[in-house]
């Protein structure tokens, strides 16, 4: 079997101090933190477009990087080639899951029963190469954005068959993702949105996309399918206004069609602040909705108005998000790193220091968030602020024992409130250092 990345090693474990370039400082796949292997926290998974496709095209200039492989893009042989890169790169990092659209592992032909027959012959050598290996699948989706076709959306195309034509893509990626040992199927509605209310109807289009994804969960279902649905919020890019614009609103969406029983979320860090929000923040209201399905690990610019997909390197935000994964008692899905690597950043050693550096970034977080947990100040001190509900007044407004009235007869009593105890953010925020730095 040809080797690709000859020059690398496998990654392994070396500590804070290594100055190995190929090594890992904090990923250190069997330390048991919390009662689990960092393994088992942290489900690593390789997304198939960035890591094998995307090559540095952008809105201004072609490919830096060279993902050929060795063979002439656009074929099957190049497809393989591809397979066999990606498990070559995801074995030398240990990492055990990836994520695939349709069109990442084949090329698209004119005809979906080719396109289709191209997508058997593939994933049958997808599933040899899984032989033998833990290496599983993540998550599946069908690419409904990139083809011409989908330029007023898929399930909100004004054109009914352009919605036919993506029920048959998904239900091919249902198929492969189920074949493939998927654990989730992610719809990312990037075009599901509108650029103008002068030609769109927007309860029309959202009944729309309700309806595809019921259809997709009879059919998962209908097949074994037993995993998650996901939708994975993001405000606009490619649209100006995206209906899933963030968690609240993909969670109020997947409750008014009755999707929420199916449906869980793939929070992406980019997409929540694109929205305006921390990615803690999207963490935190999809898992008090019971709906934080799996995460695209990854992080923005935020002096850079768009998603740029950066592979994660701030340890704040990978301490909160991983705060927010022990409290949710861990994902059903995992950490899938929706991330690439700078454009000048085009060589294979790059690839590798790119998921060094976001396992390592995680596992930190993971380190972090655990002690802060054990720490117990936060906790103590949130628990501590809303003490007065205990007891007393407050106690009976949970209880639901009193009336607007009682409330008002007992304010008339009091005369003004107490101010409500300080919230002691800086405080917060210098124990939050202490355990980062300390
Ligand atoms: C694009 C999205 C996309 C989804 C899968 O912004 O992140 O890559 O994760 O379709
Ligand atoms: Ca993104
Ligand atoms: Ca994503």
């Amino acid at each position: 079997m040809k080797e690709f990345f000859k020059k690398i090693p496998a990654i392994r474990y070396e500590g804070p101090a290594s100055q190995n370039p190929f090594a890992f400082r904090f990923y250190d796949p069997d330390r048991v933190i919390l009662g689990k292997p960092m393994s088992e926290h942290l489900p690593f998974t390789m997304a198939w477009w960035h890591n094998l496709c995307a090559a540095g095209t952008d809105m201004f200039g072609r490919d830096t990087a060279d993902k050929s492989f060795g063979a002439e893009k656009g074929t099957m042989e190049h497809a393989k080639a591809k397979v066999d890169a990606g498990f070559e790169f995801m074995k030398k990092l240990g990492i055990r899951y990836f994520c695939f659209h349709d069109v990442d592992l084949v090329p698209e032909a004119d005809d979906i029963k080719e396109t289709n027959a191209r997508l058997d012959e593939i994933s049958d050598y997808i599933l040899k190469k899984m032989k033998g290996t833990d290496i599983r699948c993540l998550w599946g989706t069908a690419n409904m954005f990139g083809n011409p076709r989908f330029m007023n959306g898929a399930g909100s195309s004004n054109s009914a068959d352009v919605f036919c034509f993506a029920a048959a893509q998904i239900k091919k990626a249902l198929d492969l993702t189920v074949k493939l040992g998927g654990r989730g199927y992610v719809f990312w509605g990037g075009r599901e949105g509108y650029e103008t209310l002068l030609n769109t109807d927007v309860k029309f289009e959202q009944e729309n996309i309700a309806r595809l994804m019921h259809l997709a969960v009879d059919y998962g279902r209908s097949i074994g399918f037993t995993g998650d649905f996901y939708i994975e919020p993001k405000p606009k890019e490619p649209m100006k206004h995206q209906y899933d614009f963030d968690a609240a609103t993909a969670i109020g969406f997947l409750r008014q069609y009755g999707l929420d029983r199916d449906f869980k979320l793939n929070i992406e860090a980019n997409h929540a602040t694109l929205a305006g929000h921390t990615f803690q923040h999207d963490l935190r209201i999809s898992a008090i909705n019971g709906m934080l399905g799996s995460i695209d690990a990854n992080q923005g610019d935020l002096l850079l108005g768009w998603d740029t997909d950066e592979f994660p390197f701030n340890v704040y935000e990978a301490t909160m998000c991983m705060y927010e994964v022990l409290k949710n008692g861990g994902l059903t899905g995992g950490f899938n790193f929706d991330s690439k690597t700078r454009r000048p950043s085009y060589t294979f050693e790059d690839m590798f220091h790119a998921y060094i550096l976001g396992m390592d970034t995680f596992a930190l977080g993971l380190i972090k968030a655990a002690q802060l947990i054990e720490d117990g100040r936060l906790d103590q001190f949130v628990s501590e602020r809303y003490a007065s509900y205990r007891t007393g007044i407050g106690k009976k407004i949970l209880d639901g024992k009193v009336t607007l009235a009682d409330l008002a007869a007992y304010a008339d009593k009091m005369g003004a409130p107490k101010l409500p105890g300080s919230g002691r953010q800086e405080y917060l925020e210098s124990i939050v250092n202490a355990v980062l730095f300390g």
